[in-house]
């Protein structure tokens, strides 16, 4: 019987399943190399753990592959119930803070390497983290786009590890989320059927809805400081909504407020999920974009060890279109 280890985490309610890329055979290799043998033979993993019975569809996973010498990056390969994703703020977070907690880092400076590129990130000892993301920047401005609905949307194409369409939308502070999911769906299918995408023709695969911030308990800045920032709906890929902020769709953000010169480098902004959780990000200008910082912390809360017995006819799960 096959078995292998996961530590579940969380990052402002946003799952992260980690694996070691040792433990299912897959050897230390660029990303781009480990995404062949993932998409292949290794893509039950992805499956297994994304589908029921033993894992959901919401989750995130990230295949983490330990630095073979001491000067070596750590891999990570992102993933969720639809493929393999370029990068994850709240799945590195969640990476960080299962290598904290398994003794393999220590607070200060780790180096990452992600199919998006290469991440710095630092661990502080009250278990935050903050991370320095791939260059991201605002690809095209005021985009508007013809709904099913007969509505017409008006938003901005941006690049933060993965691609976004924003859009300011004030039922993100008053609408069902089964709501916005339909409606960020729409949105997205929309743009696909105009044909807009990101350079290259990237597939717009998340859309990412904004209203003003609302107060939180749990807000990670002093209460006397009166943050910039706003709350946010964002859809991934397999039709769910993050539960956390979203690191790449943060990154995304604040390219766009970069490139609208709404927010100046260095200041400080507030990134706000539906759940109420924050990141806490700014950025620097850097050649093709942005250099987006952002601190968050993420828990675990699970560990488990995975059973995949060859007589289980469900074992690498199912799906609706299974
Ligand atoms: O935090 O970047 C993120 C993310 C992408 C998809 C889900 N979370």
């Amino acid at each position: 019987m096959k078995s292998f280890p996961v530590l579940d985490t969380h990052t402002g309610g946003e799952i992260t399943r980690i694996v070691s890329a040792a433990e299912i055979g897959l050897d230390a290799d660029s990303p781009a190399r480990q995404l062949v043998r993932l998409r292949g033979e290794l893509d039950w993993v992805r499956i297994a753990l994304t589908s029921e019975p033993r894992g959901s569809a919401y989750a995130v996973g990230a295949i983490v592959t330990s630095p073979v010498a001491p000067e070596d990056d750590w891999g990570i390969v992102f993933f969720n119930n639809v493929g393999y994703l370029g990068m994850c703020g709240h799945g590195l977070f969640g990476v960080i803070e299962a290598l904290r907690y398994q003794g393999l880092i220590n607070t200060g400076t780790t180096q990452f390497i992600t199919p998006a590129g290469p991440v710095t990130a630092s661990l502080f000892p009250n278990h935050s983290a903050q991370f320095n993301g791939v260059t991201s920047y605002c690809y095209r401005r005021d985009v508007t786009v013809d709904c099913d609905d007969g509505s017409r949307v008006r938003g901005d194409i941006a690049y933060g590890g993965n691609w976004f369409f924003l859009t300011a939308d004030p039922g993100v502070g008053q609408t069902s989320l089964g709501q916005l999911t339909a409606r960020t769906q729409m949105i997205r299918d929309s743009l696909d059927r105009s044909g807009i995408g990101g350079a290259d023709g990237a597939v717009i695969d998340h859309v990412e809805l904004y209203c003003p911030l609302h107060p939180t308990d749990n807000d990670l800045s002093p209460a006397d400081e009166l943050p910039q920032g706003s709350r946010n709906f964002v859809l991934c890929p397999g039709g769910h909504y993050d539960r956390s902020p979203c690191g790449t769709g943060t990154s995304a953000k604040l390219a766009c407020l970069a490139a609208r010169g709404e927010l100046a480098p260095g200041e400080k902004w507030i990134q706000q999920s539906v759940t109420g959780s924050q990141f806490i990000a700014s950025y620097q200008p850097v050649a093709g974009g942005v250099r987006v910082t952002i601190r968050g912390r993420a828990h675990v809360i699970a560990e488990t060890m995975q059973y995949f017995d060859p007589t289980d006819p469900l074992r690498h799960g199912f799906t609706e279109s299974t």
